[in-house]
């Protein structure tokens, strides 16, 4: 099929001093966040979450093939179930599969086997990525650059959740195939991350870590 251009109305010029207090707004709104792992059980509302997913679903892709499914965990039964089985994974994982070398470097977040917050939170969503896509017609086709593509959409739900005002945690346990059988994906659908959000129980406690200052992570060639 032959491209179909039209033109682009979204796009908006900020004057540069309001482009510099914007980008300094935003890095300042996002260097608020934090990764919570103690949540309230209060409910958030349903509407929220599909701004959020809607935001994550904006995300650029290969081939614009949009390669993710997210799931969002509500139901306290399938809570459960998710939480037993990470926890299963977890109890392997910090009794013998993880390298010492891991548990070192895992040492600072203070994790454990335990994973209360994946029943208490009010929301689990659970993100699949998608190594094909089925086309109107019946056609399978393949997926490309699918992780990259679900790993932005992933970055885009975060920061849609801290600014909706909620908390959320990145949690995957491996292996995660689990999630699957529990929420009834088939296998081209792959388990990529475990999204918890609501609001934090309370006044919570965060490991006392720092984000690597801009000369160390970028550089201007
Ligand atoms: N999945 C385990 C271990 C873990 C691994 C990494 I890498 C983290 O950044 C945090 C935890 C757990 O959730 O405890």
């Amino acid at each position: 099929m032959p491209a179909k251009f039209i033109p682009h109305t979204g796009y908006v010029e900020y004057p540069p001093d309001v482009m510099a207090r914007r980008a300094n707004d935003f890095y300042a709104d996002m260097n608020r966040r934090r990764t919570i792992r103690e949540f309230s059980d209060r409910p958030v509302p349903r509407g929220v979450i599909e701004d959020c997913l809607r935001t994550a679903g904006t995300a650029p892709s290969g081939a614009n093939l949009q390669p993710w499914q997210f799931v969002v965990v509500e139901d306290p039964v399938k809570k459960r179930e998710i939480r037993l089985a990470a926890e299963q994974e977890e109890r392997e994982f910090y009794n013998g599969k993880a390298p010492q070398e891991w548990l070192d470097a895992l040492e600072p977040l203070g994790t454990d086997e335990h994973k209360p917050f994946l029943e208490i939170a009010p929301c689990l969503i659970v993100v699949f990525e998608k190594t094909h896509t089925a086309l109107p017609d019946g056609r399978r086709i393949k997926n490309y650059y699918i992780s990259q593509s679900t790993g932005l959409a992933c970055g885009l739900l975060i920061a849609a959740v801290h600014h909706a005002g909620l908390v959320s945690l990145t949690h995957t346990p491996s292996p995660m195939k689990f999630l699957n059988g529990i929420l009834g994906r088939n296998s081209d659908e792959r388990p990529f991350l475990i999204l918890v959000a609501g609001y934090p129980a309370g006044a919570v406690q965060v490991p006392d870590i720092r984000r690597k200052p801009l000369s160390e992570i970028a550089v201007f060639v």
